[in-house]
């Protein structure tokens, strides 16, 4: 197999793709040739096939990264010079938007105007970190007249960067941005799912004047390549997006060698309607925050909270806009808000969860099944989802399901419906509407998740922190507290005396 291959894309795209691993500004093979192939969710049929880092590759790839990070044309650059490397990504990155986005809706099953938003977090985020690289120092503080004490910020070295398969080019942009600004250099490892769009960003990485082993691009398996870069003792840091099953084996592996972390897991969001929410509004932001991106957004508001006074109103509007909004077809059709699923098995859980639910006495209100309707009767399609009649201890309304199901419960109290909110094992996102300022801080501050949204649900933006708590994950990305993730303090004493 060759290192590119020329695609045509289904909406008449050609360009080339690579299909190597980027390991030190160049593309090799995976050292005992070992591909897998990667399939288009909407026609079930095979784009083309990448190579899958070994273990002995992803060693390379972390030693490409630590002689990088180790080497002067590196140790030597300062913040301001980082953050143009960053600035010139992101140019590069909007100049193949129209490529990037094809990638991603025919890899992914987003619809290609989804997509376009995706190149444009990526870019932005890559800028606002481009911004960032100079402007992120230490303090000097008094101690004593004999004394001078003065702390710097420092790179943490080389970075292990797993990414997942919903957001690739965005979660790309959100794990190098923060990470080179800070001076570190990396190995990302996207997800098997979605291998492509950024193999097609590392050529940019390139042409945008990276020294070789700053930033270096795989694929691979995860019990394989992601297992062996979390465990490479030459890896100085991991930072994870991925499911709390896999974060947990991440963090019992990373223990070996005291790594330092950041994890951001799954989710089973709340959304709380109150019943002096603006019901238009509350109707648009519970649809998008369940089924934007198909429902797998880790913040994700699968369990919606609804007043009783309003729950009749809002379910029969709720209903209707669902019907007219989410529009089931192809990713490159302009009038799709629906697409397929990622992946085969994503779409078989989906399946088995609203089949579960069924057999629990749950009620199905729309959905449920395979979508009526799919172009050419292909592609892993799962119909818009809502289901009522829930209990507390029913597997739809507790665990991530990361598809368009969400779980409708009425609540009367605010008292109760905090606890239910509450009542997770995770504790990314929140979302609330209603008119009362009071009621919507009180909540707000109740709720125990690492965001909350107040009249509006799901768009975070890069300049505001994100990230969970209880087992959402560990840390925050985005924002200038990402920055913390990625540098450490080190404290000088002079002695004057
Ligand atoms: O996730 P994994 P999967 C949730 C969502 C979804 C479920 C399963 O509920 O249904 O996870 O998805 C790499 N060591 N989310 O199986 O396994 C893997 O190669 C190191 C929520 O796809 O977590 C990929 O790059 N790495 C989520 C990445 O981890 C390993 C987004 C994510 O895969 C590894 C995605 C290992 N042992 C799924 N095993 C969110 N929070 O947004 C796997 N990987």
């Amino acid at each position: 197999m060759m290192l590119e291959q020329e695609i045509t894309a289904p909406n008449g795209v050609v360009y080339i793709q690579p299909t190597g691993l980027f390991i030190n500004n160049q593309w090799v093979k995976s050292s005992n040739g070992q591909t897998f192939a990667s399939i288009n969710p909407a026609t079930e049929a095979e784009i083309v096939s990448v190579y899958a880092a070994t273990t002995d590759d992803v060693d390379v790839a972390v030693q490409a990264a630590r002689t990088a990070f180790e080497g002067d044309a590196w140790q030597s650059i300062v913040g301001t010079a980082r953050g143009a490397l960053l600035w010139r990504l992101a140019e590069l990155i909007d100049r193949e938007k129209n490529v990037l986005a094809t990638i991603e809706a025919m890899d992914n099953g987003k619809p290609y105007s989804s997509a376009l938003g995706d190149v444009d977090e990526a870019s932005g985020v890559l800028r606002y970190y481009a911004g960032w690289a100079d402007k992120h120092y230490g303090q000097t503080m008094e101690t004593s007249r004999t004394k001078v004490t003065y702390t710097v910020r420092e790179p943490k070295g080389v970075c292990g960067q797993i990414i997942p398969w919903n957001y690739p080019l965005a979660m790309a942009g959100w794990k190098i941005g923060p990470a080179i600004a800070c001076g570190n250099t990396v190995v990302l490892k996207a997800a098997e799912q979605t291998p492509l769009s950024v193999l097609y960003l590392a050529n940019l990485v390139v042409e945008a004047g990276f020294p070789p082993g700053v930033v270096n691009i795989i694929n691979g398996y995860g019990y394989e390549a992601g297992a062996a870069l979390v465990q490479h003792p030459e890896v100085d840091k991991v930072a994870f997006t991925g499911s709390t099953a896999t974060g947990r084996q991440i963090m019992k592996m990373a223990s070996a060698t005291l790594k330092d972390l950041t994890l951001e897991t799954g989710g089973k969001s709340p959304l709380i309607l109150f019943a002096d929410a603006e019901i238009e509004n509350a109707v648009k932001w519970a649809h998008y925050g369940i089924m934007g991106n198909m429902g797998q957004i880790c913040t994700a508001t699968s369990r919606i909270f609804v007043h009783e006074e309003i729950y009749d109103v809002f379910l029969h509007k709720f209903l209707a806009y669902i019907a007219k909004t989410s529009i089931v077809g192809d990713p490159f059709d302009a009038n799709t808000f629906h697409g397929p699923q990622v992946s085969k098995a994503q779409h078989e859980k989906i399946l088995a969860y609203t089949e579960a639910a069924r057999s629990e006495g749950a009620t199905i209100l729309t959905g449920g099944d395979i979508p009526a309707a799919r172009p050419d009767n292909k592609g892993f399609f799962v119909a818009p989802t809502i289901i009522g009649n829930v209990t507390e201890e029913m597997s739809v309304y507790r665990e991530e399901i990361f598809g368009p199901v969400g779980v409708l419960v009425p609540f009367r109290e605010e008292k109760e419906v905090i606890r239910m909110a509450n009542n997770s094992e995770y504790g990314l996102a929140a979302a609330l509407c209603t008119r009362d300022i009071a009621r919507a801080h009180r909540v707000a501050g109740k709720i125990k998740t690492g965001m909350v949204w107040i009249n509006f649900n799901q768009p975070s933006d890069y300049r505001v922190p994100f990230g969970g708590v209880k087992q959402s994950g560990i840390g925050r990305e985005l924002g200038q507290a990402a920055l913390e993730a990625y540098s450490h303090l080190k404290s000088i004493h002079i002695n004057l005396d």
